[in-house]
């Protein structure tokens, strides 16, 4: 009895400081920085993003016990940020995560909702905010315990989640709610992670499809059944958590997508909705050297990286050093980061 327990247990403990977060979005090609809660929060003027801002201090997670408070909505005491993308009904976005790999104990459903901000993602209450689920695969393959999930898909596709704008969706300014809910410790009461992460886009198209939603506090329960579920079993089936898909949803084929220039977020207030101001870069073979070069870019400036922030891992080119109150802590051959001693 005491070892069924204690297995779990473990497993969550080992991985606690192996968190993260989306750290840029890909529109046709474009590169969007998300919010980087490693090292924003320190700046004092941290730039115009499109990413929602959050002191995530801990670079972790939400709890099931908080899924009916605001910190579900998009993840804890998260503001708007102050600039927003633009994107066609009907395009493809890719949200790339860190670390990279994300953890592979991490298994668990991806899911993507949009809301409609009505006047302005950048001044919107976000409990206000009515969320509709337009992609959730959860469970791919349970036969072999800890079973095949959507976030393993994400691993094997640069670290990152294709998802549709479903293409008759109204045109107006949305947010778009990604999440992973990580379910190593789900067996247990209040085990499963939640990781929320909202952007601000303006949707251009024809469409008229208007769907209603639900609040983020509403979106799950502590008991749902994709919640509080023990993975370490041979699984048939899994219900993921939140509201039915809308009909309009797609399901899209998995695949990475390259980047080939970076994209300057539309401040809130700014009246232009077609385009944004495109910067090409240097052309890089792979998105994964890219996101790597952009993290070196937030720790520039200091040979000591920041706490919680990178400072090895295969490929690094980075501050290796940590703040002297921090360790740099091994993960993965892909990725040390600095953990307070
Ligand atoms: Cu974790």
């Amino acid at each position: 009895m005491k070892s069924t327990i204690l297995i779990p247990l473990l497993t969550a403990a080992t991985q606690t400081a192996a968190h993260g977060y989306v750290s840029n979005l890909v529109i046709n090609g474009v590169y969007f920085r998300g919010w980087n809660p490693s090292t924003d929060p320190y700046s004092s003027s941290p730039p115009i993003g499109v990413g929602w801002e959050t002191p995530n201090l801990s670079n972790g997670f939400v709890t099931p016990d908080e899924a009916s408070t605001d910190s579900i909505i998009c993840h804890i005491n998260a503001t708007n940020p102050r600039g927003y993308a633009t994107v066609a009904a009907g395009d493809e976005i890719y949200l790339q995560w860190v670390p990279t790999p994300w953890p592979d104990s991490h298994h668990g459903p991806v899911l993507d909702y949009l809301a409609n901000c009505g006047e302005s993602c950048e001044t919107v209450d976000k409990t206000s905010l009515e969320f509709f689920k337009i992609s959730g695969p959860g469970l791919i393959d349970g036969s072999s315990p800890p079973g095949i999930w959507a976030d393993d898909q994400l691993i094997a596709n640069g670290n990152g989640w294709l998802v549709q704008i479903p293409a008759s969706i109204a045109p107006g300014n949305y947010v778009l709610r990604h999440e992973i809910i990580a379910l190593h410790g789900a067996g247990s009461e209040n085990g499963a992670q939640l990781y929320p992460q909202c952007f601000n886009l303006v949707i251009t198209g024809s469409g008229n499809v208007s769907p209603s939603g639900v609040a983020g506090p509403d979106l799950y329960t502590p008991t749902d059944p994709g919640i509080l579920i023990n993975i370490y079993q041979v699984l048939t089936s899994y219900i993921v958590p939140g509201p039915a898909l809308i009909p309009q949803a797609s399901s899209i084929v998995q695949s990475s997508s390259a980047i080939t220039a970076t994209g300057t977020p539309t401040p809130g207030g700014t009246t232009t909705t077609t385009s944004s101001t495109l910067t090409t870069t240097t052309s890089s073979t792979t998105t994964t050297t890219t996101t790597t070069a952009t993290t070196t870019t937030g720790g520039s400036g200091t040979s000591t990286q920041t706490l919680w922030g990178q400072c090895g891992g295969s490929g690094w080119t980075g501050a290796t050093a940590c703040p002297a109150a921090a360790t740099c802590t091994s993960y993965s051959d892909f990725y040390s980061q600095c953990i307070p001693s």
